[in-house]
């Protein structure tokens, strides 16, 4: 028996991205755990992660390529050889670039895997180089993201590791335990030298539990809030008027509207008491004035709304008020991804692009996209999809629309995946995908500052194929003769930091720290045109938006409508990531099935029980799951946790069929947790797929 060792790195979307060692016993993986000489994996894994080997030699894997032969949606497939399957793809291509152009085709990917070489790299090249339409990847994190570059410059902010000294701990739009667990021991380490924890969030999560203090908010009253803080740091001068003068643009402006915000007005928006929020600002703000370092851990369930892109500038200007970045335990993290030097346009090519202005589709309206016919203004209908790292009939916004438009006979989708997703059941061909254990990859991180490499731990199983090797063979199937088609997986790794990372390093132990400051801007110098802390935006201004952020409120406001009373959001699910190990059974066997807290007074006033079948319902559509009467939700607000496959579902649909899909203020995003809805009592019978024994 042979037993050997190889590093990794996990691909999942998540914050922590941990350094992982696999033990490969006679070309099996037998174990995946966290490397201990990583320092924010600490050598521990989460649950999901821990039973990688469960979801690699999973017996539903996609082994051999698949081409359909039911209806589109029905799953029926028959196997093909990979030569049949990219010619007729290529075929197909062809077809569609000549009568319609290439614009036709639509590339659909996201982050199933994090990792930088099968993520754009050589699809990237391959899209550029068929001329397809660009797509806007919003689905996630741009409205945060671009309020943070709006007011600080860069997805950038504290490093990680420096939380756990800090005195004033907000976690902020976080379930920092299901969803950036390896950040929560900094939360811990901080809690046992004293630090006050404060957590703002609708849901009373298992991290919201173990904080000093809740503040259970309306869904998207966060700007609100953060005007209101400002309000009481100004009044009590709990401020550092050096650091604001010298460090921040647009402070008079900022000070004349946070004065507005008295917090009685924020607490009604907000649905929380005027003293939660004096008290709020006062343990900020006045710690903050005696020198001690106050830190805010922002993350992205706060920007799912209309204004989420403003909240997050309305947030990310506190630490500059209060002057919290001279200390390196003080400032603001959402997400440190623009840390890492990246050299995108060497991995993805724009260059091989012949039509300089390419239309761009947003992933996040893809359910209206698919049902475009062709305009000048749109451009050519969408003719041909090509998925790959992502389960958009799941997790993109109003489901139904989004599978009407998969499931239209003239697309033609090809699907590369690891499992029959509810994407893949659409699909025309299935193209059978590695896993992160059966190829190379080079991450960064949006959690820590670390690079990591990812080596393959085992061969491929059947006929999977990396991603790269996919988009390589369409190329030589579609005649593209560039020499960068050539390029393996280990010139790509090498290519994406160049020489900024030492490979010998990354090949010795895995991962790699940037060099960064311990304070990145105790003495200003923010990556914005100014230099500065920008609370006014003179770019946005320009663009013909408000320059000074404000609280915008929801389009669906809590409490605004009498046939829809209820504000849903939906969250992730501790045991899935995303719509990702939904299939893997130990861990759905924890989540057991598809359900909607609910506080006990609104269920009271509905006659509602715990366990009924609930019909929960908007004007998008309905959706049947199980009803959970619990203290987790707040009053007016129920809590569908995500993402089940829809096929998965009591009626074969998820929580999306209920969320719209209306954008943010600022990056094009969707707004998941701005929906309202009505729950009543559901007729149907309770035999569906996932239905199981609910007092077990
Ligand atoms: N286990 C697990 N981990 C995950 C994921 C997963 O699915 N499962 N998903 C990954 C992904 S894709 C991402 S983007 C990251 C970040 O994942 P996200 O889920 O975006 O972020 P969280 O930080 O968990 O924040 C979610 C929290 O925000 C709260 N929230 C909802 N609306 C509001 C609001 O209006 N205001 C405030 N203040 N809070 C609100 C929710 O109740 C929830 O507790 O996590 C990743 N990690
Ligand atoms: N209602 C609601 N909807 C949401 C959210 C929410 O909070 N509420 N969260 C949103 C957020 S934050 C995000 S990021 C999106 C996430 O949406 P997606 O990025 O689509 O994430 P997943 O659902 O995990 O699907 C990823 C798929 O990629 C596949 N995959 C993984 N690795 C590889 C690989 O190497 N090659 C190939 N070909 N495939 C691979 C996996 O098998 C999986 O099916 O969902 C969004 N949708
Ligand atoms: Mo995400």
């Amino acid at each position: 028996m042979t037993t050997s060792t190889i590093l990794g790195a996990c691909p999942h979307d998540c914050p922590d991205t941990c350094s992982l060692i696999t033990t490969v016993q006679d070309g099996m993986a037998v174990k995946v755990r966290g490397n201990p000489a990583h320092s924010h994996t600490n050598g521990s894994l989460c649950t999901k992660v821990s039973r990688y080997t469960e979801r690699v030699y999973h017996p539903e894997r996609l082994l051999n390529p698949l081409r359909r032969i039911g209806p589109k949606g029905s799953g029926q497939f028959e196997q093909v050889t990979w030569k049949e399957a990219l010619n007729d793809i290529a075929d197909r291509l062809r077809v569609i670039v000549t009568s319609d152009g290439p614009q036709a085709v639509v590339p659909y990917s996201y982050a199933g895997t994090m990792g930088l070489i099968q993520g754009e790299a050589m699809a990237g090249r391959f899209f550029n180089r068929l001329g397809a339409s660009l797509l806007d990847r919003t689905i996630c994190a741009t409205a945060g993201g671009d309020g943070l570059v709006y007011t600080l410059g860069a997805k950038v902010g504290m490093r990680v590791e420096f939380y756990a000294e800090s005195r004033i701990f907000l976690l902020w739009g976080t379930n920092s335990i299901a969803s950036n667990l390896h950040f929560w021991r900094y939360a811990q380490q901080a809690k046992r030298n004293g630090a006050k924890l404060i957590c703002i969030d609708p849901r009373r999560t298992e991290t919201a539990e173990k904080c000093d203090e809740h503040l259970a908010l309306l869904p998207g009253t966060d700007g609100a809030l953060a005007l209101a803080i400002m309000h009481e740091l100004i009044t009590h001068d709990w401020l550092d008027h050096d650091y604001i003068a010298c460090y921040t643009l647009g402070y008079e402006r900022l000070k004349q509207r946070a004065l507005e915000w008295p917090p009685e007005r924020a607490a009604a928006v907000c649905g929380i008491t005027p003293e939660q929020i004096r008290s709020l600002a006062q343990d900020y703000g006045a710690t903050a004035r005696q020198g001690e370092p106050v830190a805010i851990r922002l993350n992205y369930g706060m920007q799912r709304v209309r204004g989420g892109g403003n909240a997050t500038r309305l947030v990310s200007c506190l630490p500059a008020m209060t002057g919290a970045w001279r200390h390196r335990a003080g400032g603001l993290l959402l997400s440190s991804s623009g840390a890492f030097p990246v050299r995108s346009a060497a991995l993805e090519m724009p260059e091989l692009r012949r039509d300089p202005a390419p239309r761009t589709i947003n992933m996040s309206t893809i359910g209206d996209d698919l049902l475009r016919p062709a305009s000048a203004q749109f451009g050519p209908a969408i003719q041909a999809l090509i998925v790959y790292n992502s389960n958009p009939v799941a997790v993109a916004p109003q489901s139904s629309k989004v599978a009407e438009g998969f499931a239209r006979e003239d697309l033609f989708t090809v699907v590369l995946e690891q499992f029959q997703t509810d994407t893949a059941d659409y699909a025309d061909y299935v193209l059978p995908a590695t896993t992160q254990l059966e190829h190379w990859d080079i991450h960064r991180a949006y959690g820590h500052t670390d690079v990591l490499l990812n080596r393959p731990a085992i061969a491929p199983r059947g006929e999977c194929k990396p991603n790269t090797q996919i988009f390589r063979e369409l190329a030589t199937a579609m005649g593209f003769t560039d020499s960068c088609f050539n390029d393996s997986d280990e010139d790509l790794v090498r290519t994406a930091y160049g020489d900024q990372v030492s490979f010998d390093t990354l090949l010795g132990q895995g991962f790699s720290s940037l060099p960064l400051p311990d304070a990145p801007f105790a003495q200003g110098g923010f990556p914005t045109p100014s230099g500065k802390c920008e609370f006014f935006s003179q770019r946005l201004e320009d663009e013909g938006q408000d320059g000074l952020p404000d609280y915008l409120p929801n389009y669906e406001i809590p409490g605004s409508s009498t046939r829809y009373p209820l504000a849903m959001i939906s969250p992730p699910a501790r045991n899935f990531l995303n719509s990702t190990f939904v299939n893997v059974i130990s861990l759905r066997d924890i989540e057991r099935e598809p359900l909607l807290e609910m506080h006990p007074r609104d269920a009271a006033e509905r006659g509602l029980s715990h366990g009924k079948l609930v019909r929960v319902f908007n004007d998008r559509g309905e959706y049947h799951c199980r009803l959970e009467i619990s203290a987790r939700a707040r009053p007016g607000v129920v809590n569908g946790l995500g993402i089940w496959w829809r096929k998965m579902g009591i009626d074969g649909r998820n929580v999306n069929e209920l969320t719209s899909q209306r954008l943010t203020d600022l990056g094009r995003a969707p707004t998941f947790y701005d929906c309202l809805v009505e729950v009543e009592i559901s007729h149907r019978d309770e035999t569906g797929p996932a239905t199981v024994n609910w007092t077990a």
